[in-house]
């Protein structure tokens, strides 16, 4: 058993329901418990001309294999109304695979942790509400060195989430 940590996007179709609803289906995938969630934020897309994004991240136990949960995740988005016609286009859902344990993962279809997490502070925020500072990454970065390096600019917490 893994803790698997799933950042979460929406800029389209009310983005709050989209995690809502996206959370009520990680909550029912097989071989695995939804262990938190965190607040939502609010933050400007990184490309510009978009609407604002909100993002989440949750944190999971699971038995599935990385490329189940990847086949599961693209699922929920597919369920969800995602429409795949531009890299980083306005999305209606994105489910990425953050960090699966401590697994290095770089496959065609997955790589693992997030190529961009350390950059990103509507995903390191989120996650530092489920894990510790001291949470390391493959390569033996801390979460904490990670947040010291990302100001706390541009996001929003949302008081109410769920
Ligand atoms: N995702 C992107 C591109 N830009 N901007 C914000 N604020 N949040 C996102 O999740 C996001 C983004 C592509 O995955
Ligand atoms: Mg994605
Ligand atoms: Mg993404």
């Amino acid at each position: 058993m893994e803790r698997i940590y799933i950042g979460m996007g929406s800029n389209l179709a009310a983005p709050q329901q989209q995690l809502r609803n996206a959370i009520e289906a990680l909550a029912q995938l097989p071989n695995t418990t939804l262990v938190g969630v965190s607040a939502f934020y609010q933050s400007d897309s990184l490309l510009p001309g978009q609407p604002r994004y909100t993002n989440a991240v949750a944190a999971l136990d699971s038995t599935l294999t990385p490329l189940e949960l990847l086949d599961a995740l693209q699922a929920i988005e597919n369920d969800q109304g995602r429409e795949r016609l531009e890299r980083w286009g306005p999305r209606t859902l994105d489910l990425d695979i953050l960090l699966l344990g401590k697994r290095l993962i770089d496959e065609p279809r997955l790589k693992v942790p997030h190529y961009q997490m350390h950059l990103r502070a509507f995903v390191l925020y989120p996650l530092a509400e489920l894990a510790p500072a001291t949470l390391q990454l493959p390569d033996g970065r801390l979460l904490s060195d990670l947040l010291a390096g990302c100001p706390f600019v541009g996001l929003e917490r949302l008081p109410q989430s769920l």
